[in-house]
């Protein structure tokens, strides 16, 4: 083969040999053991392929080819997560329907993908917009609806003004619109909420059983947010109302001086003809709710509210009656929406107490056992946390600090919300045999500035008959989120063409849980919770067969321009993977991006280390012009057999870069013999192949190969071969280190000495007589003098 390889016909011809013979198609039956690697499906931008794309999807791609050579059937899909801001965004700004341009941006991707030898199955492709595919994302939805998972609820939201689009809490970044950077406002306003709140307590203990890198499963426990405490309930004098507490300190209870309940609690209204001071309680509450929750609970900050005139509490530790507040350090999402206040213990009370004139009673002595508190003086605070909240008739409960989804986008390229509304029966799902609901076609898709979707203005799609009594009924204009149709993709693969169910429950069965997901440490707290949650609902209704969806995650760092920042647009520095590929080929691109540093780490791009990889292949591709049918001297057999062990053994492990300076080590040990054996050339083509599957493929034909090498079983080491069977060791007379012997790794002490002592230069130091003779073995020899 010429030195300067030509990789654009290597590279073209057997993409389209592999793609032709299907070669890299799961099998639904068959009898090997499966695998299951996961890339995170890529939304198709107008941008085309970041640099950054294939190296999860080579990484996870190496992974992939060794299993199908250890025998596994593997599935390795790719499909396309399709809805979303950018797309729609790009439709208002050029008035170009956005399914036409995520068809673009799609093809445009899959020929970049396909252009990289990534052994996808692309007969399993699929894409969120497809009505096939979201006709599911709605049944599950209404799935979810069926069990009260699904409710509409008045919430205050985060708008944002520019985008004019409600947020979920995790689309919030410090105040901010995730997407746009404008500063998020709070709306009341109706929107379709997921209980995932529900599954938290399962979200979070289950972590436990599932192998993720620590680091995410830490976000995700963060995130999840439990807190042990109690739940106390404070009797209101006079009235069969009660104010339910959450503390996480019950052992404070004598302490607690004054109530505070978020301005939004419910209790306000109930009790409202009893409340002296109502108007002045309703303008405080009417000023809190354009507040953002970051600044109502920021330390230090001045502290305001109003006492609920007419009202008292009981504290039921000891009878005494307390005042009630409402102040805007409580919010009304988190616990029960209100505290009991103990100034002398909590710094957000003490605040609010000073600020106020409100008593403080010390109920905790430095030593923290507890004083002032009846007949609970004396015991050390967790004690005390048991017995004051049984003795109050209290519950220990743990809280949890996630909120449930905000569900309800007001936009255009979503999945249409399957539910009508009929002025006699109320929300009514649409019948499982109507969906998908379909996006209608519309010229505009601009949001509407009242806070509506777009869809609203399409009459004759919102007008329709309720499902349940005939009469006319409107649509819900809402759509569903972007995180909706990746919240189950990776069933889809297992059956990407069903009609009758979102999967079928043996294809299920077979190839689910999948074993090992990659992706980015920014999609751990989002998309893996929203997907860990739909799948553990789908466990609870028997539609899958696990209750968690993946076994392993792992992520990957991303790659930065070569000053490394961030690559961007703007900047101009942006690496286009098309440039590279038709320069220096896929191969080279993909041992790169192995090569370039730990897989868990961001790095920067190096174009000189790119070329260094097209370097590295091509000592590779020259040297069959040494090769010869000679045994390999049992040196090289070592290098062979730990190269074997280290490759395999590194790819397990996501320790691609070092496999790939494994590779090097050998295939230069082979550039200095005269004659490169060629059972050790196909073993460096065997182990390369993965890493460099076109310029190995082609080399293993030249070869005389007739069979792919990627059908190849991937190389055994022996185990026997992995160190030579010599060792040197020290020599050790009358306390001084004399020199040192080479013997055969297995002789016995008295093969040692006899070894030594017939040695020409270390022989003849060892007196005949000796004390006592210590032979660590494979280490030292000790003759201890006479
Ligand atoms: C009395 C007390 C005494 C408290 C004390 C703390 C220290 P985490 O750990 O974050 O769960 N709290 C409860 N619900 C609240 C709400 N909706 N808005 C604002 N604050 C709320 O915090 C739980 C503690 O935060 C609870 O325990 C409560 O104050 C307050 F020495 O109760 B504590
Ligand atoms: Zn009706």
């Amino acid at each position: 083969m010429a030195k300067n390889f030509d990789h654009k016909s290597i590279e073209a011809k057997w993409q389209s040999k592999w793609l032709a013979d299907s070669d890299w198609r799961a099998n639904d039956a068959s009898e090997k053991p499966k695998f299951y690697p996961l890339i995170e499906f890529p939304y198709p931008s107008g941008a085309g392929l970041h640099i950054g794309h294939p190296r999860p999807y080579v990484g996870m791609d190496l992974l992939a080819r060794k299993k199908r050579r250890d025998g596994f059937n593997v599935l390795y899909p790719i499909g396309w997560d399709a809805f979303g801001l950018p797309t729609e965004n790009y439709a208002i700004k050029t008035g170009k329907n956005p399914r036409l341009v995520t068809k673009e941006n799609s093809d445009t991707f899959r020929r970049q993908i396909q252009s990289l030898g990534i052994s996808f199955d692309w007969s399993r492709e699929i894409n969120t917009t497809d009505p096939k595919y979201y006709k599911w994302t709605q049944w599950i939805f209404l799935q979810l609806y069926e069990k009260g998972l699904a409710y509409k609820g008045t919430a205050a939201i985060n708008w944002c003004p520019k985008d004019k689009i409600g947020l979920a809490n995790e689309e919030v970044v410090d105040g901010k619109c995730e997407r746009c950077g404008t500063e998020v406002e709070k709306k009341t306003k109706e929107q379709w909420m997921l209980a995932i709140t529900k599954y938290a307590k399962r979200l979070h203990d289950d972590l436990d059983t599932v192998d993720y890198i620590e680091r995410a499963k830490t976000q995700q426990k963060n995130w999840i947010g439990p807190s042990e405490g109690a739940h106390i309930d404070f009797k209101i004098a006079n009235s069969s109302e009660v104010i339910r507490v959450f503390t996480t300190r019950p052992d404070t209870l004598f302490g607690a001086t004054y109530i505070v309940l978020a301005p939004e609690h419910g209790l306000i209204e109930k009790l409202k003809n009893s409340i002296q001071n109502y108007s002045e309680i309703s303008t405080y509450r009417d000023s809190t709710t354009k507040k953002k929750e970051a600044d109502r609970t920021a330390e230090g900050k001045e502290k305001t509210g109003v006492e609920v005139i007419g009202i008292q509490a009981v504290n039921p530790a000891n009878g005494e009656e307390i005042p009630v507040w409402i102040a805007d350090y409580v919010l009304n999402t988190y616990g029960t929406g209100a505290i009991m206040a103990v100034p002398a213990h909590d710094e957000r009370d003490a605040a609010f107490a000073v600020r106020f004139n409100l008593p403080a009673r010390i109920v905790v002595s430095e030593t923290g056992t507890a004083i002032n508190s009846g007949q609970f003086d004396g015991m050390k605070s967790d004690e005390a946390k048991r017995h004051i909240t049984e003795f109050v008739r209290g519950e220990l409960i743990t809280t949890y600090k996630l909120r449930d989804w905000v569900f309800s986008r007001q936009r255009y390229w979503g999945e249409p919300i399957p539910m009508v509304k009929c002025d006699s029966c109320g929300w009514v799902p649409v019948p499982d045999n109507q969906l998908p609901v379909e996006l209608p076609q519309v010229e505009r898709y601009e949001p509407t500035d009242t806070g509506e979707s777009p869809l609203a203005n399409i009459r004759d799609w919102v007008e329709t008959a309720c499902p349940s009594c005939g009469k006319p009924a409107e649509r819900e204009t809402d759509v569903m989120p972007n995180w909706a149709g990746s919240s189950w993709y990776y069933l889809r693969y297992a059956d990407p063409s069903n009609d009758t169910a979102f999967a079928d429950k043996k294809k299920l069965e077979y190839f689910t849980p999948v074993d090992w997901y990659n992706g980015g440490m920014e999609h751990t707290v989002l998309h893996l919770l929203y997907s860990r949650f739909w799948h553990k609902f789908l466990y609870d209704i028997g539609v899958v067969p696990t209750s968690e969806p993946y076994k392993k995650r792992t992520s990957h760092g991303v790659i930065l321009a070569e000053d490394g920042t961030k690559m961007s647009k703007s900047k101009g520095n942006v690496i286009n993977p098309d440039d590279m590929v038709e320069k220096v080929g896929a191969d080279a691109l993909r041992v790169y991006e192995m090569f370039m540093g730990p897989f868990d780490q961001a790095i920067a791009w190096s174009y000189d280390g790119l070329v260094g990889a097209r370097k590295f292949l091509e000592r590779v591709a020259d040297l069959p012009q040494k090769m010869g049918d000679t045994t390999p001297s049992s040196e090289l057999e070592i290098l062979t057999n730990k190269t074997i062990k280290k490759v395999g053994d590194d790819i397990e492990s996501m320790k691609f870069n070092t496999a790939v300076s494994q590779l090097m080590v050998y295939s230069n040990e082979l550039g200095k013999l005269e004659t490169v054996p060629r059972s050790s050339l196909e073993t460096l083509l065997s182990l390369l192949a993965p890493f460099a599957p076109h310029l190995c493929e082609e080399m293993w034909h030249e070869l005389g190969n007739t069979e792919s090498i990627h059908k190849t079983n991937w190389p055994q080491f022996d185990p026997a071969k992995l160190e030579s069977d010599e060792v040197t060791i020290a020599v050790q007379i009358s306390g001084k280190v004399r020199g040192t012997c080479t013997i055969p790794r297995d002789a016995a002490e008295s093969d040692v000495v006899a070894l030594v002592r017939s040695n020409p230069k270390l022989g003849p130091q060892v007196p005949t007589e000796m004390k006592k003779v210590v032979y660590v073995p494979g280490r030292i020899i000790n003759f201890i003098g006479s």
